[in-house]
């Protein structure tokens, strides 16, 4: 099994009630994730049009970048084997009619309010998981963390 990193953000929806946020933190322990990082954050409404830059001139952006910059979020460096693709199945579908009806048990299909209100963000792929990461914690070295750091866990 190769272990891979990836970035998981509880938006502002969920940080808003701790009771979800508790309980999305004890679903990441539950499903073997290694918790790297953790940082509890306030986006700039500029950072999170940043961030979004792939969606801009999309029409749901505006709505977009001023929900993540409306409340304190909670970012996560999760490792385990698959952690991209496994981060991003439990969260479920992006969209709320579908994560509530086809995908009920995800995160979003039990937590999420709206298609922007969502609860979570995950990476999709290798690439977008190492821009992402350096995004929100520019001081965290990757490689360093794989090849110095990270065989203590394995041992
Ligand atoms: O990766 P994921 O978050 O599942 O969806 P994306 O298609 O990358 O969209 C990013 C983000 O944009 C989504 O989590 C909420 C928001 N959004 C929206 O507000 N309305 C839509 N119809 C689609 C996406
Ligand atoms: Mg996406």
């Amino acid at each position: 099994k190769v272990l891979q990193l990836t970035l998981a953000v509880i938006k502002p929806d969920a940080v808003a009630h701790p009771l979800i946020l508790e309980a999305l933190h004890e679903k990441i322990l539950e499903n073997n994730f290694i918790i790297v990082r953790r940082k509890d954050l306030v986006w700039k409404k500029e950072q999170s049009e940043t961030f979004y830059a792939e969606h801009s001139g999309r029409f749901f952006y505006q709505r977009l970048v001023e929900f993540m910059s409306s409340g304190p979020m909670r970012a996560y460096v999760l490792a385990r084997d698959d952690a991209i693709h496994h981060w991003r199945e439990m969260m479920g579908p992006t969209k709320v009619f579908r994560a509530r009806h086809t995908s009920p048990d995800t995160i979003r299909g039990q937590f999420g309010l709206t298609d922007t209100r969502n609860t979570t963000h995950g990476s999709d792929s290798v690439e977008s998981a190492h821009k992402e990461i350096k995004f929100f914690f520019p001081d965290f070295c990757i490689d360093r963390w794989m090849n110095e750091d990270e065989p203590s866990f394995r041992a």
